[in-house]
């Protein structure tokens, strides 16, 4: 029996030297071990023994066991070692690969010179102001000095949800809030999108957008005006940027302006942008009516203020060259990847 104990335990013992697998490993265990192995076989024929032998021999197969176990924990112990590394081995990442580029968006063209004109208004010390875009004809209308059938209306043909609820058709409403709410000295931008019932050509769209600026305070004149909008000329177009005003007309505004620049592209000399003009109009302007003043709660006997709005989309295609706005709003990528 002690010779059968001695064969079983090198059999096992060469039979666990062969595991190259956590898997291969628990096969052999229960082969060796589990509940018909040979151990197991040689434990249930000790009847046949004499009952003085049976506890030598239980425990010799027991010693047998136990060393079968430690050995198959030593093996366990480095196959798990070897598994681990290689598994580790196989994960290694290499941190100087060239990484693979992202496709990235890029702002389009309109909030390029939106984020223009709001940096250089900032930094004049213009606070941003917005409102809704679905107004009140009050607010669009009437507190810009433009009473319900004055025939100026006619300049800005309005999508009107109700008799009285419209879509904003300049971004002015944001303003006289802010003058209703607020003392002089006010000093605002109002950048914004806004609607008017235009058929889309190549300079026209019922959705646009514009910026609108107001300054209200004690002695503003005209020169203030000027003096702003020709730093926001050169600015936008560059240091040897002229401007010039022409004499119009807003319900809003009293003087009223149309604003030039200097053609940028031939310094004033007469190109194709200019239409050989040398000047190109950029902006509306004027000293802020007293009536809108005065609709606001503020006194125009104390107080005077100048406003300007400035179309995006016009500035965009000056800027950028292009040649027809409806480009800037079919969101073609082609066209976009030109601005990043
Ligand atoms: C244009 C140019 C303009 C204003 C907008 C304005 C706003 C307030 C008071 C007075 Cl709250 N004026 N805005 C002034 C002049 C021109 O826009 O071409 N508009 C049709």
């Amino acid at each position: 029996m002690l010779e059968k104990l001695k064969a079983i335990r090198s059999a096992a013992f060469a039979r666990l030297e062969e595991a190259d697998s956590m898997q291969k490993l628990n096969d052999i265990r229960a082969e060796i071990l589990g509940k018909k192995c040979e151990l197991s076989q040689l434990l249930r024929s000790m009847g046949q023994l004499a009952p003085e032998e049976r506890p030598k021999a239980g425990a010799a197969v027991n010693a047998v066991r136990q060393e079968i176990e430690a050995r198959f924990e030593e093996m366990r112990a480095i196959i798990q070692k070897k598994e681990k590394e290689a598994a580790l081995l196989n994960e290694k990442i290499d941190v100087t690969m060239p990484g693979k580029r992202l496709p990235s968006g890029g702002l389009h063209p309109i909030n390029i010179v939106r984020n223009d004109i709001v940096d250089i208004f900032t930094r004049m010390g213009y606070d941003i102001v917005d409102g809704p875009e679905i107004e009140t004809d009050y607010y669009n209308f009437q507190a810009l000095n433009l009473p319900l059938d004055h025939p100026a209306r006619d300049m800005q043909d309005t999508f009107y949800i109700t008799k009285n609820l419209l879509l904003r058709t300049q971004t002015s409403a944001a303003q006289i809030r802010t003058m209703e709410k607020q003392k002089p000295p006010i000093k605002i931008l109002s950048p914004g999108r806004v609607f008017r019932a235009d058929e889309v050509d190549a300079t026209h769209s019922p959705v646009f957008h514009q910026c609108e600026g107001l300054v209200v305070g004690k002695g503003i004149t005209m020169c203030d005006l000027k003096g702003a909008l020709d730093l926001f000329a050169k600015g936008m177009f560059g240091p040897k940027t002229r401007t010039r005003f022409r004499p119009s007309f807003f319900p809003f505004t009293e003087p009223s302006v149309e604003v030039d620049v200097s053609c940028s592209l031939c310094d004033g000399k007469g190109c194709r942008v200019c239409k050989g003009a040398g000047w190109i109009e950029i902006l509306g302007a004027g000293m802020v009516n007293p009536k809108v003043l005065a609709g606001c709660g503020i006194d125009p006997e104390e107080y005077s203020g100048f406003a300007f709005g400035i179309g995006l989309e016009r500035v965009a295609l000056l800027r950028y060259g292009i040649s027809d706005m409806r480009l800037m709003f079919e969101n073609d990528v082609r066209f976009l990847n030109q601005f990043r």
